[in-house]
């Protein structure tokens, strides 16, 4: 059976492709949705995508990924620099998680450069626009592979 991936999506993340294209590009999130079904499909794993304006919900979606899937791929959005609740969430799930960022915020404004979430992340990777969540993707199928 295919490996169930989620792919998270944190706050405003919905409103991509509507504003500020020069930092995150010209891609709506159904554009990167179906970029990560193509990955998916390719590499034989099936994507759950979803996206939430609601800290909680992430949370409550990420404690499902701990029963119900192999792995996350997870663009917190904002929560990336103040959420606790999203760190503790992946460190319990136990389940391999691909921390994504479609612009480079090392490069952006000193409070994008911490992150609650990567101490806990398998993996890390920033400033590649939306082929970032494919390379999460490609990442998460060769540790499953391995
Ligand atoms: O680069 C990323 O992917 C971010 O996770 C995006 C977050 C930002 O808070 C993080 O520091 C880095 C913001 C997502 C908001 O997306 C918008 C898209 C279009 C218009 C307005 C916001």
């Amino acid at each position: 059976m295919a490996h169930r991936i989620f792919v998270l999506n944190g706050p405003n993340l919905n409103l991509l492709g509507t504003r500020e294209p020069s930092v995150y590009g010209a891609k709506t999130l159904a554009d990167i949705e179906a970029s990560c079904h193509e990955a998916a499909k390719r590499l034989g794993l099936a994507v759950a995508f979803r996206q939430s304006n609601q800290e909680g919900v992430l949370v409550d979606w990420i404690q499902e990924a701990g029963r119900d899937a192999a792995g996350i791929v997870i663009n917190p959005g904002a929560y990336t620099h103040t959420s606790v609740a999203l760190r503790d969430a992946i460190a319990a799930g136990g389940k391999p998680v691909i921390e994504v960022h479609l612009s480079n915020i090392y490069a952006r404004e000193p409070f994008r450069h911490h992150s609650y979430v990567s101490p806990v992340a398998a993996g890390v990777i920033c400033g590649l626009g939306a082929t970032g969540y494919v390379l999460a993707l490609e990442a998460l199928s060769s540790m499953m592979a391995a």
